[in-house]
């Protein structure tokens, strides 16, 4: 069944340019209910444990530096079919390759500082709601 809720995390660059707004809004037409948002700042150890899974990866070091230079604002989002829907809002995460009028297309300038985060199935949108919101599972 298609899940009910993905995670989502406004990005350094989208915050600093002054888009939060701007995003949030796009979010929200697209039919997106946000259940739970804050606003903080990751240190580079908690940037490094939530993209653990790119440890291996020529970019792990500059993302870690990247993920904590700035704000980020972390949701989690209810709506049906939520994971492939706003995977599709967002576009690729190059956003040379992102289709026009997503949120990367808009906003993002790079293919490291781009705008947004989306997780990519069910089970990591658990996993990821679950590292910065305590019991996600009263959103779903
Ligand atoms: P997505 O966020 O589209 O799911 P992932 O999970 O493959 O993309 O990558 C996580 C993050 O790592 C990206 N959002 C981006 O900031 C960074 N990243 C991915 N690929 C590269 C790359 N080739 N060079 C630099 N940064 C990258």
């Amino acid at each position: 069944m298609a899940g009910h809720i993905t995670f989502t995390m406004i990005k350094p660059d989208a915050t600093g340019a002054g888009n939060t707004g701007a995003i949030i809004k796009m979010i929200e037409d697209a039919g997106f209910q946000i259940v739970a948002m804050k606003m903080t700042r990751m240190t580079p150890e908690v940037a490094g444990k939530f993209y653990e899974i790119h440890k291996e990866r020529p970019f792990y070091e500059d993302l870690k530096k990247y993920m904590s230079s700035g704000s980020i604002v972390p949701m989690i989002l209810k709506k049906d079919n939520a994971v492939e829907d706003f995977r599709k809002l967002i576009g690729a995460t190059n956003p040379k390759e992102a289709a026009e009028g997503t949120i990367r297309a808009l906003f993002a300038e790079s293919i490291e500082a781009n705008a947004i985060h989306g997780s990519d199935s069910d089970e990591n949108a658990q996993i990821e709601s679950n590292f910065f919101f305590s019991v996600p599972e009263r959103y779903a």
